[in-house]
């Protein structure tokens, strides 16, 4: 007995101390480590499904509402605004310790009918714009951290593309490149002086033309003092041969701007059958492959603070209707809420850290 009690202290004095550490349990556990953010688009409608909202608060300390802070959800009607769906979600998220990303304040497309076929004049559109940042921001001011506030005003060849606030008729600023884009940081910077303000951009995230001309833009505003704190990566991949090497190169050039990088709205589909299921076995590795190196590729960068998914259970995600039911599979968790082989990879890469060759 007494030579028992002699010896535990001794054994308990070379056992290392990482046997008592416990692994971290879910995805914002490791991310809280590795200082990054891990986030996820939101639907309000869903947080009354407990395995949607237990998975949702377990896992992410990051929410941002999918569609709910957009114009068509919040101003479906002219002249009032409607914000019950998206503080729902900031309210959830205020509950459960998450950040809340706004998205977004600009965006060419889906934009309500009264205000797409409403045939205002570039006056009136300028004056509906600043309104619309204005109090959108200074309804969640102190609530959401970063805004995307132009979302998508570049094609594929890194011109700016037509659209309502544009050109067509635009704000009064039409055939004057991304004018109408400064206007808009501008607006959004008086509106919250303290909130982070995003360019937010699709198929730009490896090095291309129009990747180029993000790059250009931000150049740009950062050189005539333009208030522009980052550039948000969509990341809605649908090539098994995605080039990560490409992905880490534009991180990387962008951080050299004095930007933070978001990763904003992550998901890699899968070609699925009929009834959703993945066809191809072996791809839903590749696709835990891919999630691996996003999040290395982000980890990498100082300037990388923010991961995001859009969504992230297979039960509810834009790419079914999108691609008419062939293709799906695309997030962290399948139609049951379990972690896919993308969900191991992920949280073995935020374990990992920053600051890894690996
Ligand atoms: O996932 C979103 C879907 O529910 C909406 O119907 C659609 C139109 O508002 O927008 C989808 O999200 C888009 C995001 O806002 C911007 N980047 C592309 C996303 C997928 O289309």
């Amino acid at each position: 007995m007494k030579f028992r009690s002699c010896l535990l202290p001794l054994i308990l004095l070379f056992v290392p101390a990482f046997l008592f550490v416990s692994a971290p349990r879910s995805l914002r556990q490791a991310a809280d480590s590795a200082g990054v953010l891990v986030g996820t688009a939101v639907r309000p409608a869903l947080l009354s499904e407990a395995a949607y909202a237990g998975t949702l608060a377990r896992e992410f300390n990051l929410a941002e509402p999918e569609d709910a802070m957009k114009w068509w959800v919040l101003r479906a009607h002219t002249d009032n605004f409607d914000f019950r769906q998206a503080d729902e979600v900031v309210r959830f998220a205020q509950a459960h310790g998450m950040k809340v990303r706004g998205h977004c304040l600009v965006w060419g497309r889906d934009n309500p009918d009264w205000l797409a076929h409403g045939h205002f004049s570039p006056p009136q559109l300028a004056q509906m714009l600043q309104e619309h940042i204005t109090l959108v921001m200074r309804h969640y001011a102190g609530q959401v951290f970063a805004w995307d506030v132009v979302n998508e005003a570049l094609d594929e060849n890194g011109n700016v593309r037509d659209s309502i606030w544009y050109n067509q008729p635009g704000i009064g600023l039409s055939g004057k490149g991304t004018a109408y884009v400064e206007r808009a940081f501008r607006w959004a910077h008086e509106a919250d002086p303290k909130a982070l303000l995003f360019y937010n951009e699709a198929e730009g995230e490896g090095l291309n033309r129009k990747s180029d001309a993000i790059y250009a833009l931000v150049k740009d505003f950062k050189t005539r003092g333009v208030p522009i704190d980052g550039v948000g990566l969509q990341l809605h991949i649908s090539s098994l041969d995605f080039d990560l090497a490409g992905l880490a190169a534009n991180i990387t050039r962008l951080a050299a701007l004095g930007m933070q990088i978001h990763i904003t709205e992550l998901d890699v589909s899968l070609p699925v059958d009929s009834k959703g299921s993945v066809i191809h076995k072996e791809d839903l590795t590749r696709q835990a492959e891919i999630y691996r190196g996003i999040v290395h590729a982000c980890l990498h960068s100082p300037g990388c603070t923010a991961i995001q998914t859009w969504g992230f259970t297979d039960k509810y995600s834009w790419i079914g209707s999108h691609s008419r039911g062939v293709r799906g599979q695309a997030l962290l968790f399948d139609r049951g809420y379990q972690p896919k082989a993308a969900y191991s990879s992920v949280l073995e890469q935020l374990m990992v850290g920053r600051n890894s060759s690996r």
